[in-house]
């Protein structure tokens, strides 16, 4: 008996990765308009700005190119200022993965401090390292939709900037945080596939596993890190793009907990200011083999298999 002849409802996904164009739902959280939590709260031009580039986003289909951005002075001039500030952090807070991934990006021109790079170009690069790709979406997704299009290697990327008050914390994701952030850790193998395993158990899931994988997601892609020579390293991508904050997760303020998928998946985290806890992988490797582990231990009645060559996936039903 199928899991359908039970009764039980799948959920809709994807199938392929052109119809990642169906998961574009965003969720509202610190918007601008109405939060003042968010820096840009009360700024007109910092508002229209943000949303002209989402309306760019929402037009975006999978197969057109990435248009190119015009992105202003003031724009620029951000992104020179987080990246150089980070940069005095690199050697002292992060792992080796991303620095070696840096390096190489800024070698190849892709990444440099004094202009914002184009996603296309950035696309160019990843796809030649671990076959991710970035596609547009106009701001915080919904967890369902922005796991499933890891499940593709397609990462969805926002494209306005933080506001330029507050350089070196974000309350949102924004193109500074995909860039300094992610872009370096998609660039590993190891980060690639973890992303990628967390998508592909999304599909399909229930709301219950889907906040589990989310919250998995967010202790290590987004706020994980390691430990290299008996040091606090950050592999997060929240931490990353955040001078604050990175310097806050490596400290001995925050809770530091070994990284376990099954207790992760259960705890509650922080998303307006700093994380009190983080957790600890012992390295890239040691969190690929665990999280495998946890995805198998994940009840579900059928089983994902995904084809990389033509990007799609196919069900199989258990009996
Ligand atoms: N706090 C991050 C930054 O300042 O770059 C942005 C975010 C990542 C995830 C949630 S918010
Ligand atoms: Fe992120």
């Amino acid at each position: 008996m199928t899991s359908m002849d039970r009764g039980e409802e799948i959920p809709w996904f994807p199938r392929r990765v052109s119809e990642l164009d169906r998961c574009s739902k965003c969720v509202t959280k610190y918007e601008p308009t109405n939060d003042p939590r968010h820096p840009g709260h009360g700024d007109t031009a910092y508002i229209m700005r943000r949303q002209f580039l989402n309306d760019q986003a929402i037009n975006y289909r999978h197969g057109d190119p990435i248009s190119f951005v015009e992105y202003t002075e003031e724009e620029h001039a951000t992104w020179t200022m987080v990246f150089e500030k980070l940069k005095t952090l690199h050697e002292s807070h992060t792992c080796l993965a991303y620095r070696q991934n840096l390096r190489m990006l800024e070698e190849a021109g892709v990444l440099t401090a004094n202009r914002i790079p184009q996603v296309a170009d950035v696309n160019k690069y990843l796809m030649e390292k671990t076959g991710f790709i970035l596609r547009p979406c106009s701001g915080l997704l919904s967890a369902r939709d922005f796991l499933a299009s890891l499940a593709f290697r397609v990462f969805q990327t926002t494209t306005y900037l933080r506001h330029h008050e507050s350089p070196h914390h974000s309350p949102e994701p924004d193109l500074i945080h995909e860039l300094l952030g992610h872009v370096p850790m998609f660039a590993d193998p190891f980060i690639a596939q973890m992303s990628q395993d967390i998508g592909l158990m999304s599909l399909g899931a229930t709301n219950d596993q889907i906040e589990k994988l989310a919250t998995v997601y967010w202790f290590i892609i987004e706020f994980g890190l390691c430990r290299e020579d008996g040091q606090l390293k950050a592999i997060g991508a929240g931490l990353l793009s955040a001078y604050g904050e990175l310097m806050h997760a490596c400290s001995d303020v925050p809770d530091h907990k070994e990284f376990d998928p099954q207790i992760v998946s259960v705890q509650t985290y922080e998303d307006s200011g700093y994380q009190p806890l983080y957790f600890v992988a012992q390295s890239l490797q040691d969190a690929l083999v665990k999280l495998r582990e946890y995805a198998a231990s994940m009840p579900r009645s059928f089983a994902i298999i995904y084809d990389p060559l033509t990007k799609s996936v196919q069900l199989v039903e258990k009996d």
